[in-house]
């Protein structure tokens, strides 16, 4: 298997800015017409000049305004609350939950394009909003979406690479592994080698992330195929169809529900505003001007902890031990003491619980509606039900837990084990390749306004002493 997609980057055109510039019209390249209009390097360039100055105006009138104060708590305690961060392309409310760019995931999916015949918004869709702000049309979703097939195809490297790794890493490993791997084809690290004025960073940041989004679902579907489909070669892309379209097809599943559930979770899962570890991640190490592909490498290795991304296996590995130990149809007693035992040994009842917010999570939300229509009869939804009443007063009880509501991670398992993927170890996965959405249209931006090196200052407990006391 030399290369995972049966695509050139010559097979379809990408236009050039040049031809963007000199035409509003109509332009006919390799086989299809694409308006300018539908560009989204254009959209994206053209909000770049009156956002800089909007930001300019605003440090310049306010750069010394103070907004928090730092305790010693929260120096200790994980930074929560503790505002040091800016993230343009979602914000999270504790009460609310996410807005995508002022968008609520109601909002989304009512607004965002769908697929022909399909309910579910696009993640094409959500990553031009991310990107700039505004609700694409059908045919600037389709442009992204033909976009992402015609710069898919992964060098011999990384496929020879992540056909050869053992059985046993793990699926986060080899994603991780492969999009550091990836940054052999940096356009970024080239032009900043060759000197490119730092105006620019944004230009070459750009395409890198198209390039590794389009390139994520041939690498997460090269693993699937290679653990759990007897190394399995990937369906060619169709640069017809949409971006999970092509993914579903890549790893075998004909569903078209599946396709529309991977639509829904690749959207929701893309952004929860700058602060969370892999977002956070990919921040700092694209500050020090690492290529977006190690800065997403960075992402991913945060997003493969059981705190964070993980938690989507995990969850599934604790209803397996749920049905196990006392059968999918326990009782709410039986569920209780169940959860409790889970407590007093000291784990965390995964799926469980956020940094931020203080209400279920509209992640959670949006899927429970989603297995409300598809799967009601659902043994294992049952499940997830039943603990949905059950595990947040427990969690009430210990007087500990901050937000008892289920997150996003709570659900999304089970969803896709209805649909045939039990492979449980490989949800994470599918989560990376949404959440590369979200931090890299960040990385973008980053680039864009010229942010400098993330360096905060720390402190030794001895000098907060001193500090305190003086
Ligand atoms: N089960 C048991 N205990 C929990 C808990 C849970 N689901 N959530 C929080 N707690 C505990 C914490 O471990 C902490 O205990 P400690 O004082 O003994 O250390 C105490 O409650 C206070 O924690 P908190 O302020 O409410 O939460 P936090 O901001 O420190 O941590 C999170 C947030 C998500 C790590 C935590 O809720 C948790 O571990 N949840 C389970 C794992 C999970 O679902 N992670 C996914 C989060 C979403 C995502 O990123 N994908």
């Amino acid at each position: 298997m030399a290369m995972c997609t049966q695509l050139s980057k010559k097979s379809l055109f990408l236009l050039s800015k040049a031809k963007l510039a000199s035409s509003t019209g109509p332009v006919a390249a390799a086989g299809f017409v694409r308006h300018a209009s539908d560009d989204l390097k254009s959209a994206f360039e053209a909000k770049i000049g009156p956002f800089q100055a909007e930001v300019k105006a605003f440090r310049q009138s306010h750069g010394n305004t103070k907004v928090g104060e730092i305790t010693v708590d929260m120096m200790y305690g994980g930074m929560r609350g503790m505002k040091g961060l800016v993230t343009e392309t979602s914000v999270l409310d504790p009460d609310e939950g996410i807005r995508f760019r002022g968008f609520t995931i109601p909002d989304c999916q009512d607004k965002l394009p769908k697929a022909p015949g399909g309910q579910e918004p696009l993640p094409e869709g959500l990553f031009w909003l991310l990107l700039t702000g505004e609700i694409p049309t059908e045919a600037q979703v389709q442009s992204v979406s033909k976009e992402w097939a015609a710069r898919a195809a992964l060098p011999s490297h990384v496929v020879n690479m992540l056909n050869n790794f053992p059985a046993n890493l793990h699926p986060m490993s080899q994603f991780a592994a492969a999009i550091a791997a990836l940054n052999s084809e940096s356009k970024f690290a080239k032009a900043y080698a060759d000197g490119l004025h730092k105006s620019k960073y944004w230009d070459p940041v750009y395409e890198d992330s198209m390039d590794l989004i389009a390139k994520l679902p041939v690498v997460a579907a090269t693993i699937y195929n290679n653990l759990y489909r007897d190394g399995a070669t990937p369906a060619p892309i169709d640069p017809e169809k949409d971006w999970a379209h092509n993914f579903t097809q890549m790893i075998g599943y004909q569903d078209p529900m599946f396709t529309e559930l991977m639509r829904l979770y690749l959207t929701i899962h893309t952004d929860h505003e700058g602060g969370n570890v892999s977002a956070h991640a990919t921040h700092l190490v694209g500050s020090a001007l690492s290529d977006p592909y190690l800065s997403l490498c960075a992402g991913m290795c945060g997003l493969a902890g059981p705190l964070h991304g993980l938690a989507n296996q995990e969850v599934l590995v604790f209803l397996s031990k749920v049905a196990k130990d006392i059968g999918l149809d326990a009782n709410d007693e039986q569920l209780k003491e169940y959860v409790w035992g889970l407590l007093k040994s000291g784990q965390v009842v995964p799926g469980y619980g956020h940094a931020v917010l203080r209400k279920t999570d509209p992640r959670y939300t949006c899927q429970r509606e989603f297995a409300l229509k598809h799967l009601p009869d659902d043994k294992l939804f049952k499940l997830v039900s039943n603990l949905y009443s059950v595990v947040p007063p427990i969690l009430m009880e210990t007087g500990k837990v901050k937000n008892p509501w289920p997150n996003v991670d709570a659900h999304s398992g089970v969803l896709l084990q209805y649909y045939g993927m039990k492979e449980m170890n490989y949800y994470t996965v599918l989560f990376g390749v949404s959440r590369a959405l979200g931090v890299c249209s960040s990385l973008v931006w980053d680039r864009a306004l010229g942010l400098p090196l993330e360096r905060p200052k720390s402190m030794s407990t001895e000098g907060l002493k001193k500090l305190v006391k003086a």
